[in-house]
């Protein structure tokens, strides 16, 4: 029996079902993005409830992610920085991406993606200019981060489908919240 038509491996089954997984969490964004395209038709408000969701998204996520990933509290943002790109996104979405752009005082930074899965068979048309397509991703990091007591503005900086090189988000630290322990020290 030849190899093409013989039982496939558990990891060849594995691996078919992770991309038909992945397949069908792009095609399931691409058709939420259709629905409010239609429903609110104005872009800037479907990039608004892409925010949005996103950040409803990323403010329970956090527990998700500090549970699996395991990982100690940061010690400043550049590690959060790093934590996000390193592990958050291959958490999340199988892929990691890279932190540059530090600002002098280590409070804004961009995080390049290299890969994007949620574009795959994504082409915009004309009508969609102005269209933040990944917009959830922001709201993701800006809920998660609040979680930690990190206010943070994020924002896409470069994107592929406006026919930018990558995909870039910066993320600018606003305000860090001083964690409160629930104990007095004397
Ligand atoms: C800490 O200091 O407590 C650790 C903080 C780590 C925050 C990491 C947030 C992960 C967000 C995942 C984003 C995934 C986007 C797809």
């Amino acid at each position: 029996m030849s190899r093409a038509s013989g039982p496939r491996s558990g990891d060849a089954i594995f691996a078919s079902v992770e991309r038909v997984n992945a397949e069908l969490f792009t095609l399931t964004y691409g058709a939420i993005v259709r629905q409010l395209l239609t429903d609110l038709e104005e872009v800037e408000e479907v990039n608004k409830q892409l925010d949005q969701m996103g950040y409803n998204i990323g403010i329970r996520l956090i527990d998700e992610f500090l549970a699996k990933s395991n990982v100690s509290r940061c010690v400043d943002f550049k590690e959060t920085a790093e934590m996000i790109a390193k592990v958050g996104f291959k958490m999340f979405l199988g892929v990691t991406a890279s932190v540059t752009n530090w600002d002098a005082d280590g409070t804004c930074c961009s995080i390049v993606l290299e890969d994007n899965p949620l574009v795959d068979f994504v082409e915009l048309p004309d009508t969609c200019q102005g269209l933040y397509y990944c917009n959830i991703l922001s709201g993701v990091i800006r809920g998660a981060l609040e979680m930690v007591s990190m206010k943070t503005e994020v924002t896409w900086t470069r994107d592929m489908l406006r026919g930018d090189d990558a995909f870039e988000l910066q993320v600018k630290l606003l305000k860090q919240v001083p964690e409160e322990y629930p104990y007095k020290e004397d």
